[in-house]
């Protein structure tokens, strides 16, 4: 009797030892991917992860501008219809990647007196508390009226005012024509715009206020910086001191629109194509291309938003708005980009 119940005792010590060594491992454990998942901002991928669902937003969107401002995500599309109906812009904002509000007609041709039609591609920078709304217009050719312009507001979802009254950049310049600008602010300050389709792309340094270009140290104010297959859209971000030149090739109206890179050392290149990321997938949708990327300040998290045709549409302008994550290997090569119709998973800003 008394074996028994020393054997007794023995058992429920040993577990109360167990239990308690578990308890010593499990509650680091818990509170290291708490956190984890903190520090990322975004939820752990469960069962219940609520996705942004591609594409993003209802309607014919296109050319999508990303940018963050305010804790809050936004979008300024092309508003992708026939030529003659591209009249006007809106934008979408969203507080975590899921839930879009569209702001609609935050410019249009009545407020810019010298654009009729064709209003592509925008750009969108915040600089001292103003919102600046790059865009192209008329889809210009050799002595036309039209190109790259700006437009100005207190407020990321406008309403815009015509800053210039005039196209900042209205003519062509080494073949390119003047649209699908992006902006970009280097590490020193300098805001550089590169812009250009047909093939072409240019590099220009804007001035201060964004109303014209300051020449180059030689003097010139346009630097032809092509690389190998490009068609249009150029964007620029760096990572790791490393700066990603991205564009789009193929026809926009085709399957077999796509995205590539080229890594450089500075915003100049020569930019070495490195290879296509983004393209069509049979199963998912055509056309996938003219893209922005999104970065989560503070954090190595990326996004990609960009567009695509989806398989059942045949329309030219038919073009949707989607997103994907944007990642890297070891040695900073970006990962060829998986069309999805899930998207991505919630992530909001205020908890960074
Ligand atoms: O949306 C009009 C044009 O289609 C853009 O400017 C090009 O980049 C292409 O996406």
């Amino acid at each position: 009797m008394y074996i028994i119940y020393c054997q007794k005792i023995n058992f429920i010590d040993r577990l109360l030892t167990i239990l308690k060594s578990l308890r010593m491992k499990i509650i680091p454990f818990l509170i290291f991917m708490f956190l984890i998942v903190k520090s990322c901002g975004q939820s752990v991928e469960t069962p219940d992860t609520v996705y942004s669902g591609n594409p993003l937003f209802d309607g014919w969107y296109a050319d999508p501008a990303s940018r963050i401002y305010n804790d809050t995500f936004w979008i300024f599309p092309t508003y992708s219809d026939y030529f003659h109906k591209q009249v006007f812009f809106d934008c979408f904002s969203s507080p975590d990647l899921v839930n879009w509000t569209r702001h609609e007609r935050i410019i249009d041709t009545t407020e810019v007196q010298w654009a009729n039609s064709a209003m592509w591609a925008p750009a969108s920078v915040k600089k001292d508390d103003k919102y600046y709304f790059f865009f192209a217009a008329n889809d210009i050719y050799e002595g036309d009226i039209g190109g790259i312009g700006v437009a100005v507001s207190d407020q990321p979802e406008g309403p815009y005012k015509d800053l210039l009254g005039k196209p900042l950049i209205g003519e062509i310049v080494n073949g390119a024509q003047p649209i699908d600008q992006y902006v970009f602010l280097d590490t020193d300050g300098t805001y550089y715009m590169y812009y250009g389709g047909w093939g072409r792309c240019n590099v220009v340094r804007l001035n201060d206020d964004f109303t014209g270009l300051i020449p180059f140290e030689d003097g010139t104010y346009y630097r032809e910086v092509t690389p190998e297959n490009y068609v249009e859209g150029p964007f620029m971000f760096i990572r790791d001191g490393k700066y990603y030149f991205m564009w789009s090739e193929g026809g926009w109206t085709g399957p077999n629109y796509q995205v590539a890179y080229a890594v450089s050392d500075n915003p100049f290149g020569p930019f070495e194509r490195k290879g296509v990321i983004l393209k069509q997938d049979p199963e998912v949708a055509r056309g996938a291309g003219h893209h922005s990327v999104l970065e989560v300040p503070g954090k190595d998290e990326y996004y990609i938003v960009y567009h695509r045709r989806p398989l059942e549409e045949t329309h030219r302008n038919h073009r949707v708005v989607c997103i994907e994550r944007l990642e890297f290997d070891s040695e900073g090569n970006i990962l060829p980009v998986e069309l999805t119709f899930k998207g991505v998973p919630s992530r909001t800003l205020t908890d960074r």
